[in-house]
C-alpha cells in the first residue's frame, strides 16, 4: 500500500464539508410514520426488542424514536451493532465504553451476512436468559417468546432474522432482504427462528429518528444506505463519501480507480472513474461546422459505482463517529 506522507497534513483537504443550502426535512418518506404506529400496536405481545445499529455510526443518532423509546425501555433490550465487517473495529473498545455510560449493557457486534458468525449465535441464550430473569417473566411449560426487530432502513433487520433462523433452524431465507431502504415496508411480519424455546421474530419496516440531529448526521446516514439515495442526491453522497475517506485518511481509492494521488475534488475523482470503468455516454455537441457526438465521462454512473463500492466495503473499513 502507498503511504502519502505529504498529503497527511491535512490543509490540503477540506476541513469542514460545505452542504449548502440543503435540508433534512424532506428524506422521511410518508410510510414510516404508519410503520411505527403498526410497532407500537404490537409492543403488547412483545418479550423482548432487538435494536439493531450501523456499526459505524454513533448510537445516539439511532434511536428511533424518543416516545417510542421509552416504551421500549421497560423490556429486555438487546443491542445489536451491525455489519461490523466494513466497521473499523480498533475502535470497538472506545464503543463499548461510551454504551456502558449511557447505561446500554446488552450489546453484541454482528456480520449477519457471514455463514457462522459467533456473536449470531449468541442471540439467542444471551435474549432467553435477558428475559427469564425479568420482573414480567411467569414460568409456563411451552416457553414460545416474541421478539421484535427495530432499526433504520437498511440496517440488515431482515438479514439478522435469517441468519438467526439459519444458524437455530437451519432453514433458508424468510425475510426479503435489499440493497435499497424500505424493502420491507409497513408490514410487521412474524417469523419463527427457534424452536426450542420456540422464538418468533417481528420484522418491521425501518424507521428513521423524526429529527434527525443535523444535515451532517443524516449524511452519514444517507451513506450507509439508509435513506432513499434519491432524497439526498447521489452526487452530494458522492462527494461525502470522497470528504470522509479523506478526512480518515482512507486512500484505497487512489490505487484502485488509477488517480496519481488523494484528491479533494470529486468531478475529477468521478472523471477517474469513470475513465477505470469504461462509464461514458455519448452526448452530442453543436459546433460551428454541424452536429457532432462526443464521448463523455458519465459522472451520475460513476457517483452510483463510488457509493456502492463504499457500501460493499471495497474502499476500506471505516467508522464515521
Ligand atoms: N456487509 C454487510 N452487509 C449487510 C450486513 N447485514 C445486512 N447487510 C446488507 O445490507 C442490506 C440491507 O439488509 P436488510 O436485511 O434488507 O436490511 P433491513 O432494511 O434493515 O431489513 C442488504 O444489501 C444486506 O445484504 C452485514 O452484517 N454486513
Ligand atoms: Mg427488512
Amino acid at each position: 500500500m502507498r503511504i502519502y506522507h505529504s498529503l497527511l497534513n491535512a490543509t490540503k483537504f477540506r476541513r469542514v464539508f460545505d452542504f449548502g443550502e440543503r435540508e433534512v426535512a424532506h428524506w422521511f418518506p410518508g410510510h414510516m410514520a404508519k410503520g411505527l404506529k403498526q410497532m407500537r400496536a404490537s409492543l403488547k405481545k412483545v418479550d423482548c426488542i432487538i435494536e439493531i445499529h450501523d456499526a459505524r455510526i454513533s448510537f445516539l443518532w439511532q434511536r428511533i424514536n424518543p416516545s417510542f423509546q421509552e416504551s421500549l425501555d421497560v423490556r429486555p433490550h438487546l443491542l445489536v451493532l451491525n455489519k461490523v465487517d466494513l466497521a473499523d473495529t480498533s475502535k470497538n473498545q472506545s464503543i463499548m465504553k461510551r454504551l456502558e455510560r449511557e447505561g446500554v449493557r446488552n450489546v453484541l457486534f454482528t456480520d449477519c451476512l457471514r455463514q457462522r458468525d459467533e456473536n449470531v449465535k449468541k442471540i439467542v441464550p444471551l435474549v432467553t436468559e435477558l428475559i427469564e430473569s425479568g420482573s414480567r417473566f411467569h414460568r409456563e411449560e411451552d416457553r414460545s417468546y416474541c421478539l421484535m426487530v427495530i432499526g433504520v432502513p437498511n440496517v440488515g433487520k431482515s438479514s439478522l432474522i435469517n441468519a438467526v433462523r439459519r444458524t437455530y433452524l437451519k432453514k433458508g431465507k424468510a425475510s426479503k432482504v435489499g440493497g435499497e431502504p424500505g424493502i420491507t415496508k409497513a408490514v410487521l411480519t412474524k417469523i419463527q427462528v427457534c424452536d426450542r424455546p420456540i422464538i418468533h421474530l417481528l420484522d418491521t419496516p425501518g424507521v428513521l429518528p423524526p429529527k434527525i440531529e443535523n444535515i451532517e448526521t443524516g449524511m452519514k446516514l444517507a451513506l450507509c444506505g439508509t435513506i432513499l439515495d434519491h432524497l439526498v442526491g447521489e452526487d452530494i453522497i458522492a462527494d461525502y463519501l470522497l470528504f470522509s475517506l479523506n478526512r480518515l485518511e482512507r486512500f484505497s481509492y487512489v490505487e484502485k480507480y488509477n488517480l496519481e494521488e488523494p484528491c479533494d475534488d470529486i468531478q475529477h475523482v468521478l472523471k477517474c472513474i469513470a475513465v477505470k470503468l469504461g462509464k461514458t455516454k455519448r452526448v452530442k455537441a453543436i459546433t460551428g461546422v454541424g452536429n457532432i457526438t462526443v464521448q463523455m465521462p458519465d459522472y451520475s454512473a460513476a457517483a452510483y459505482d463510488f457509493i456502492r463500492a463504499f457500501r460493499k466495503g471495497e474502499l476500506g473499513k471505516v467508522m464515521l463517529d
